[in-house]
């Protein structure tokens, strides 16, 4: 397809893959991170456009959309992917990561979709895809910032997909078990991961179903988990 999409968090880990697997496809990707140097090398095989930015600042965000239609005069999909990780104990959660976790995982989710949203309703379609977490519909221990970020981020778009629906667009919420990637500062690719861990490809490949559905047809929510997690 001639398709544009862009897609946050896509310097590594899952965003990378998703990127990797919609330029396969022939879409059009519009990769988003802080990582100039990681986004282009990926820009050097899906041909699209790699556009640093932090996805928690607003200037950053609208940036994106407008470079975005500017280049290639059209966008059909936002994938909200940017996010990070960090657990812990609440009483010695650090205040600091607690804003970094709600700044990165809601507000840039809220930032992007509020960027995209006015020119989806023009177009009278459009699909937004959340890659939010199985954390975001159940609670553990050492979770407390992440979970409720996470839920935080499940909500926005869960209420936002009320608010577009009337309108034409599209709101797919994907939630993943554990996948192998920098998540929380760890190293993918250990052989040991193969088996407790989602691969990147593995999410890429849920997103490509959800955007394949028919126009009549909209995947509201789709959960996947490694054999070795039973949810
Ligand atoms: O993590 P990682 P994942 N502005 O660390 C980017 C969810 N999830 O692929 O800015 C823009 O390999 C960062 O780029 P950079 C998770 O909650 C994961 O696993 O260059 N981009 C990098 O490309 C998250 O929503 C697991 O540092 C920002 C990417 O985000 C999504 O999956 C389980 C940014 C992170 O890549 C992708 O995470 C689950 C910013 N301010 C849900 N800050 C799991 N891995 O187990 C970070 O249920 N990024």
């Amino acid at each position: 397809t001639d398709q544009v999409a862009i897609v946050t968090g896509a310097s590594r880990g899952i965003g990378r893959a998703i990127s990797l697997l919609l330029a396969l496809q022939g879409a059009k990707v519009v990769a988003v991170a802080r990582s100039a140097e990681e986004l282009e090398e990926l820009n050097a095989k899906t041909q699209g456009l790699a556009i640093p930015a932090d996805v928690a600042d607003e200037a950053d965000a609208t940036h994106v959309v407008t470079e975005t239609l500017s280049r290639f005069g059209r966008l059909d999909i936002l994938i909200c992917n940017a996010g990070v990780g960090s657990f812990g104990l609440l009483e010695h959660f650090d205040a600091a990561e607690w804003d970094q976790l709600f700044d990165v995982n809601v507000k840039g989710t809220f930032l992007l979709c509020k960027a995209v949203v006015p020119h989806f309703k023009a177009q009278g379609r459009g699909h937004i895809v959340g890659i939010a977490s199985d954390v975001s519909k159940r609670t553990f221990e050492h979770g407390t910032a992440y979970g409720a970020s996470k839920y935080a981020q499940d909500a926005l778009l869960g209420s936002l997909r009320k608010e577009v629906r009337p309108h034409g667009i599209k709101v797919s919420i994907i939630y993943p078990g554990m996948v192998d990637t920098y998540f929380n500062d760890s190293r993918p690719g250990s052989p040991a991961a193969e088996k407790t861990h989602l691969r990147p490809s593995d999410v890429a490949q849920a997103v490509r179903y959800v955007l394949e559905a028919p126009a009549h047809v909209v995947v509201d929510e789709l959960m996947l988990h490694p054999m070795s997690q039973v949810w």
